[in-house]
């Protein structure tokens, strides 16, 4: 598909320094190639060429007021990616290594995500490079509201509906939800992720851990294995990582491990989530306090991981599931875990595996679920709190959960069945991209040229 060369040529041209947004176009597009000779329509329709180009992208600024009264300025993006199957929907991420290629990349990814849980939902992204890190609760609270200030024109709960993502959790969909309110004079599920008590979903806090080990449930049962007894590892240790946590307890898995940006925990008897909860969801507290209350667990800092690994993915284990961040697993770290016998990664965060991390591991035939397929869960749940404030009818966490579990299976039916049309029946990476892509591309042909 010579084509295909030029149309990144031209991207990269037009589109420069975006590395993470040209990492993930290119897996996706490498993965097409069998679909596109079998059907040509989709070269005809120019599909490739629209869908890496985001229908619009907005960048702004956002200036608030810290606690000493100095003035700050951040960026401000909102890229509303693809609308063919529903209102632009996808998470907000606040975090100082944001850039516009890092909001397009998760864009990017999130339109097959979200066309792959069968729901009505777009892809878009957002964020800015604030750090919530080490700020009172007033002054992410003034951030949150000076980013709704601009962002509140461009949503709406039948338009783009945001979430959470790294550094936006319920504090901050809170903030920016009264914002909204008091802007566009509407009560109406714009943001999803909201707290309980005004229009939250219950298992939405849970779903993205949840959904990524009942994931990795799917693809092992269909070889004919379990998680159960298996020593785990996790990276990460925010929403995804707690909630993947408690879900590999829930099915007698022992997790291990679990991460921040400084170092990591290695627990041999599991890690203490009654403990990591507290420290991370309620005090919000670094790792390094972790080990002055379980003496027997070792704490790691990152300088001294081995040379270009991650310390996480070198404990010997039967599943992994990195929950971090991008790039966090490397083809070192990939090497070490199939070497330490690891048969399972399931991925929480989106493209935490390099390129060539995710090669040998689709080389090897494990068990394989990239993020797209394996972290839909969380969007998943956010789609049935927007059911639920469409219908004024509140669900129980059963009947969400229930609910989340059956998505995750027909993502994994989707996906692998997929994967065994085009000839390669345990390459997941393919069959979610095909599935995905034919999806979204079937529905713009429909709609014609907008
Ligand atoms: P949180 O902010 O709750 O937690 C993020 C965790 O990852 C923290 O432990 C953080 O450590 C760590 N981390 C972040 N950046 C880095 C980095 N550069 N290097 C090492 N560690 C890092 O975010 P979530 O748990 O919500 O998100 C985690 C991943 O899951 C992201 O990739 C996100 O896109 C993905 N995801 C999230 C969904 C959701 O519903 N929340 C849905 C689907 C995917 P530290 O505290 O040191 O920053
Ligand atoms: O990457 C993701 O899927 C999310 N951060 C969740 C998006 C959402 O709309 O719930």
């Amino acid at each position: 598909m010579p084509y295909v060369k030029e149309v990144f040529e031209y991207l990269k041209r037009s589109s420069p320094y975006q590395k993470e947004f040209y990492q993930a176009a290119e897996e996706v597009v490498e993965s097409l190639r069998p679909l596109m000779i079998k059907y040509p329509k989709y070269r005809k329709h120019k599909i490739i060429e629209r869908i890496v180009e985001p229908e619009r992208q907005i960048f702004f600024r956002v200036n608030w007021v810290d606690d000493n009264g100095e003035i700050q300025v951040n960026k401000g993006y909102r890229i509303e990616f693809n609308s063919a199957l529903g209102p632009y929907k996808g998470g907000l991420r606040f975090h100082p290594s944001v850039t516009a290629g890092v909001i397009k990349f998760l864009g990017f990814e999130q339109i097959f995500k979200n066309a792959l849980t069968g729901l009505q939902i777009g892809g878009g992204k957002g964020g800015s490079d604030f750090d919530p890190k080490g700020k009172s609760d007033n002054e992410v609270m003034r951030f949150c509201q000076a980013f709704m200030s601009e962002l509140f024109r461009h949503i709406g709960a039948n338009t783009d509906v945001p979430a959470g993502d790294i550094g936006v959790g319920a504090r901050e969909i809170g903030y920016m939800f009264g914002m909204y309110k008091k802007l566009a004079n509407k009560y109406e599920g714009v943001l999803t992720g909201k707290s309980l008590n005004w229009g939250g979903s219950l298992a939405r806090t849970e779903a993205t851990g949840y959904g990524t080990v009942y994931f990795a449930k799917y693809m092992l049962e269909d070889r004919g294995e379990s998680l159960e007894g298996k020593r785990c590892v996790v990276s990460g240790s925010g929403n995804v990582a707690i909630y993947t946590i408690e879900k590999l307890y829930h099915l007698g898995a022992i997790p291990v491990t679990c991460s921040d940006s400084n170092g990591m925990i290695y627990d041999k008897e599991g890690i203490d989530l009654k403990l990591l909860k507290e420290l991370k969801e309620t005090n919000r507290q670094r790792l390094t306090e972790y080990v002055k209350y379980r003496p027997n667990a070792k704490y790691t800092p990152s300088e001294e991981y081995p040379d270009g690994c991650n310390g996480v993915y070198n404990i010997e284990c039967y599943a992994a599931f990195p929950s971090a961040t991008q790039n966090e697993l490397n083809l070192n770290d990939a090497k070490n875990l199939l070497d330490n016998g690891c048969f399972c990664v399931s991925e929480g965060a989106n493209m935490p595996s390099t390129t060539e991390a995710v090669d040998l591991f689709v080389e090897s035939k494990i068990c394989y679920g990239p993020g797209k397929a394996a972290n839909a869960g969380g969007v998943s749940t956010s789609q049935l709190e927007m059911a639920q404030n469409a219908s004024m009818v509140n669900w129980t966490f059963e009947e969400v959960d229930e609910r989340l579990a059956q998505i995750m299976k027909n993502i994994y039916v989707s996906a692998s069945q997929t994967a065994a049309e085009f000839g390669e029946p345990t390459n997941l990476v393919l069959g979610a991209n095909i599935a995905g892509f034919k999806k979204v591309a079937d529905a713009m042909i429909e709609q014609g040229l907008v």
